[in-house]
């Protein structure tokens, strides 16, 4: 296996290991992306200096989620909803609205409706917003079932942040989150599609890192069903290649919408058992996919589309 970069760079011989320590819990996870990445930044002052814009050009998915159904109307704010879809053009002339209006957008995130690398939307997207704009962060969330054999061109189109939603590494428990997937024109079910993408998730990390993407996971955390499996979660995707884990609680809707939403121990346990293996992100606004502005700061969703959205917490793959 080739050398990922390390997650914690060693401290230097001789120096205090508490200080050591302090140091490693504030320093940037990508000191590129401080400050320029909502999402990807560890002090306060990064999360809120810079916004991203969602673009919501992806239709599909290739996997079933128990918590998400996909819809387009304005009111609902959920998982899998949009007001709208976008042509990859209309993209292209949102980012241009969307930049007038918020000219601090350093970030043009693909995350939804659907999954982006589910059909061939969300690629041709960043390839034409990378050659109008190209010193705008490009960044990816996706379920990871095909991010393996899209690295390539994922490179290629200049994707620099990738996020997969990794929801459990062990097949029996990833299968009641996700009963079904499409896999080369076939159905998949249970315990043999968990393995499936459970495997492609990992690989799709490792080989991101390697191409040189910053690489965080998403683990939306579900009572009952994952909530004493984050910290597994954490440690096989560390060793993957993430550098960063967004424990999402889960809003319950569809096949769990009997289910309870996290209470605020259950969410402190699973972010400390995280925390043991990863950098914990914990600013997440559960996004929209079409959201625009600073998370939890700034929104001109309405705005930009003209027709009154506001966006309500909710989240997509984000
Ligand atoms: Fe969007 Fe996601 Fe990129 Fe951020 S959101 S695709 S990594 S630019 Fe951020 Fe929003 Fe949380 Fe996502 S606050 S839902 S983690
Ligand atoms: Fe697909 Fe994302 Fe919905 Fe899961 S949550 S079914 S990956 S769109």
């Amino acid at each position: 296996m080739s050398a990922l970069p390390p997650r914690h760079p060693a401290p230097p011989p001789g120096a205090c290991p508490v200080q050591a320590m302090r140091a490693a819990a504030t320093a940037p996870v990508a000191p590129a992306l401080e400050g320029r990445h909502p999402c990807f930044s560890t002090t306060a002052e990064g999360h809120a200096s810079s916004a991203r814009l969602h673009l919501p050009v992806s239709p599909g998915c290739n996997i079933a989620c128990a918590f998400c159904r996909r819809d387009f109307n304005r009111r609902e704010q959920r998982p899998g909803v949009a007001t709208r879809l976008l042509t990859p053009e209309q993209a292209v002339a949102t980012v241009e609205r969307a930049l007038a209006l918020c000219p601090t957008i350093s970030v043009v995130g693909i995350a939804g409706p659907g999954d982006p690398l589910a059909t061939p939307h969300a690629l041709e997207t960043f390839r034409l917003v990378r050659s109008r704009w190209p010193d705008l962060i490009l960044c990816l969330s996706t379920n990871g079932l095909m991010l393996p054999e899209r690295i390539g061109a994922l490179t290629e189109a200049g994707v620099g942040t990738v996020t997969v939603t990794v929801n459990a590494v062990d097949p029996a428990i990833q299968a009641r989150i996700s009963p079904k997937i499409a896999w080369e024109r076939r159905r998949l079910d249970g315990v043999t599609a968990a393995e499936r993408l459970i495997a492609n998730q990992l690989e799709g990390i490792h080989r991101a890192a390697l191409a040189g993407a910053t690489v965080k996971v998403n683990t939306v955390l579900i009572p009952g069903i994952n909530d004493h499996h984050i910290g597994e979660v954490a440690a096989r995707v560390a060793a993957a290649g993430a550098r960063l884990i967004n424990v999402i609680p889960l809003i319950p809707q569809h096949d769990f919408a009997h289910l309870p939403p996290p209470g605020l121990l259950m969410r402190h346990q699973a972010r400390t058992a995280a925390a043991r293996h990863l950098r914990v992100f914990t600013h997440c606004q559960r996004c929209r996919a079409d959201a625009c502005g600073i998370p939890g700061v700034s929104d001109y969703t309405a705005e930009l589309y003209g027709d009154g959205v506001s966006a309500e917490p909710t989240f997509s793959h984000g």
